[in-house]
């Protein structure tokens, strides 16, 4: 079982790295922060807001999300929420690694970022999205159901997911991700974030959800 396929209670799966493993470009401190105690206050706030409502034990978090109308009106915004606040962050850690990988890691780009026109392109438009996003939220890569990939941002813990988008690349830019490090400076957050991208998982899902590798 993996992140996305569990169901209530949910846990918090390890970092697939060490927490100091994305040094430079993100710190130590942030990443015990930003996993041990945002990400678990998501999925601890999800369990309760869940536990008394065994009929939806079985869901996954995308079957949370992509149907939060089906849920009873007392629980859809802790669930709502909770849930993107899991699913984002699992996503953004996941797909991050760490930094000296970049050949190969960038090879696995291509196939993606040639619809922008070329890596650098594609880091000039996601660096606007990121920059362009008012208080918390994301910057994200997605997929639509024609497979045709475009740049979106969302608010606070809001997911692609809902909007029938299949999110490839997260970019966490609320500040708890990079304050400690950066302050207020999120543009040279989100220039070091680059260095960081694991572009084979990113390529795994991609391929998965049936991109073109051509
Ligand atoms: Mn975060």
């Amino acid at each position: 079982m993996n992140e996305f396929e569990q169901t209530y209670p949910f846990q918090n799966f390890p970092l697939p790295y060490a927490y100091n493993a994305l040094e430079p470009y993100i710190d130590e401190k942030t990443m015990h922060l930003h996993h041990d105690k945002h990400l678990q206050t998501y999925i601890d706030n999800l369990n309760k807001a869940l536990a008394d409502y065994p009929q939806f034990h079985s869901w996954t978090l995308e079957d949370l999300l992509r149907n939060i109308d089906f849920l009873p009106s007392e629980i859809q915004t802790p669930v709502w929420r909770n849930a993107g606040g899991v699913y984002n962050h699992q996503l953004f850690f996941k797909t991050l690694k760490p930094a000296g990988e970049e050949a190969t890691s960038l090879a696995s780009a291509q196939p993606m970022v040639a619809s922008f026109g070329g890596m650098a392109a594609f880091k000039d438009q996601m660096t606007e999205a990121a920059l362009s996003v008012f208080g918390s939220g994301y910057a994200w890569l997605v997929m639509d159901p024609q497979k045709k990939l475009s740049i979106i941002t969302t608010a606070n813990q809001d997911t692609p997911i809902a909007m029938s988008l299949y999110p490839l690349l997260p970019l966490d830019v609320w500040e708890h991700a990079y304050y400690l490090k950066y302050y207020n400076v999120r543009a040279d957050y989100i220039k070091n974030w680059f260095s960081i991208i694991n572009w084979q998982e990113v390529a795994k899902r991609y391929t998965e959800n049936g991109g073109n590798q051509s």
